[in-house]
């Protein structure tokens, strides 16, 4: 009886060092793998605000996109949204692991993980360089390698992660991206968070992988939810992030915005207590970019 009730509380103990949102620094672990997708720019085939008609987006294409899977990538887990990779999520203080297989028989090309934010050996950088990188920077095809990530203190906030090995022109072209959202080792989760991938794809730019709106993510909140926008960018362009009838703070102090400058590879993360009910824009406000799809809605209710 004691011996059971002792087992339980450890499966409990264990059960918990496992739950996003507490406070002790914890191992996370997350498979992963590069697999191809059959993926839509524009499944509604028009941009619905300007009235013009896009059929041939329509299509859906094959690309290759990481995906989350289960233990020893058994099965792979149901996608949130987006040709983004899953959202891998810490705290400050843990230590990730990022166990990830190339599962490429679509182009039949190496590929790798590299992450932005986090520290870990030169061995798990993912970086192609020449009789220099280890196995982890150029990932064959039906290999797997395991990336040892630990969030340090200067770890918290929004970061990329994308493949680094010798196809990652094409493949990050492709879609295969993905983004870290790591909170501080006692902050608070937001109730909503909102990944913004700002990215071209073919003739479009794209928002996760989708362009126009009623395509692009519809992200939805209520008042007085604590909302987080994971803002992120990948490919040659600079965008301005914009959010209708909101503001929020310049980063490092300073007076309010209401559009943010973001650059290849840069990312940030915007917050605010919701409290603008409404259906609102949100996109980037060059504006070629928004020709082009780069625009979506969020809707709050009261
Ligand atoms: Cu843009």
């Amino acid at each position: 009886m004691v011996r059971g009730l002792g087992l339980l509380l450890a499966v409990l103990a264990l059960a918990l060092a496992g739950a996003p949102g507490e406070a002790q620094a914890a191992v996370r672990h997350y498979w992963v793998a590069a697999v191809p997708v059959h993926w839509t720019i524009v499944p509604n085939g028009r941009d619905a605000i300007n009235g013009v008609p896009y059929e041939d987006a329509r299509m859906p294409f094959e690309t290759v996109a990481y995906r989350a899977y289960t233990r020893n990538w058994e099965r792979q887990l149901p996608h949130r949204y987006g040709i983004q990779g899953p959202l891998i999520r810490g705290r400050v203080g843990d230590t990730i692991l990022i166990h990830f297989k190339n599962l490429d028989n679509l182009f039949d090309q190496p590929h790798s993980m590299h992450f932005h934010g986090v520290h870990y050996p030169f061995g798990a950088d993912g970086s192609y360089i020449p009789g220099l990188s280890t196995r982890g920077a150029n990932v064959k095809p039906g290999d797997s390698f395991t990336y040892r990530l630990k969030a340090g203190k200067d770890s918290a906030g929004v970061w990329p992660y994308h493949d680094h090995s010798p196809s990652m022109m094409d493949s990050i072209a492709g879609g295969l991206y993905g983004g870290l959202s790591i909170l501080g080792r006692h902050e608070r989760a937001p109730d909503r968070e909102f990944v913004v991938f700002l990215a071209p794809m073919g003739e479009f730019m794209t928002i996760d992988g989708r362009a126009f709106v009623g395509n692009t993510p519809l992200f939805e909140a209520r008042v007085g939810e604590l909302v987080q926008w994971d803002v992120l960018t990948l490919g040659d362009d600079f965008h301005t992030f914009h959010v209708h009838g909101h503001r929020w703070r310049q980063p490092g102090g300073g007076g309010f915005i209401d559009t943010q400058t973001i650059g290849p590879a840069e990312s940030f993360r915007v917050r605010w207590r919701e409290d603008r009910p409404g259906t609102w824009l949100y996109h980037c406000h060059v504006e070629s970019h928004m020709e082009h799809g780069m625009m979506g809605i969020y809707k709050v209710r009261r």
